[in-house]
């Protein structure tokens, strides 16, 4: 079992639906990771030895989603320099919108990296640490080459009105 090279957390396990996503594409793509509820507001003590640990450990980098009062991307990025991907979930009275601006608006200095809300977000996170490590690992450069040109095959063959 290789050791992960990237931190999949989130605030909760009802996140999982969201964070499946990412979790698919990175597994497709061969990169090690690993997966874990980790909540700012209902376990602070473990974000903070998640965080302060994470360079350590070998993490290149941290996908982290939640939802509301989204507050997990943004205290890792407070306690490590290990850049932390944040991927807004769509939450249940405000759609995720909540959830995009708790993650998005950080203060200059503390930067996380904000993608698009829901699965799509958790999707192209993943394929964003894999360009990140791409240069480093020839295996997950030809891994993410491979997704493009069977993204772009797909496309090219896509026919409207869809077959029922
Ligand atoms: C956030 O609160 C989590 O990231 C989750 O999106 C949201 C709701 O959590 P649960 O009440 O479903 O555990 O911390």
């Amino acid at each position: 079992m290789q050791s992960p090279l990237l931190g999949l957390v989130m605030g909760s396990q009802s996140d999982w639906e969201t964070l499946q996503a990412a979790a698919e594409h990175l597994e497709a793509l061969k990169i090690p990771f690993e997966a874990r509820v980790v909540s700012a507001h209902r376990t602070p003590d473990l974000l903070f030895q998640y965080a302060e640990t994470a360079a350590q450990r070998g993490l290149t980098a941290i996908i982290a989603g939640a939802g509301g009062a989204a507050h997990l991307p943004g205290m890792l990025a407070a306690k490590t320099v290990v850049p932390v991907l944040g991927v807004p979930v769509p939450s249940r009275h405000l759609q995720g919108l909540d959830s995009l601006l708790s993650i998005v608006q950080m203060p200059k200095g503390v930067p996380v990296a904000t993608f698009a809300i829901g699965r799509a977000g958790a999707a192209n996170a993943a394929l964003f640490a894999a360009a990140m490590l791409a240069p480093a690992y020839p295996a997950i450069a030809a891994a993410l080459a491979e997704f493009r040109r069977q993204q772009e095959s797909a496309v090219l063959a896509a026919t409207v009105p869809p077959p029922t």
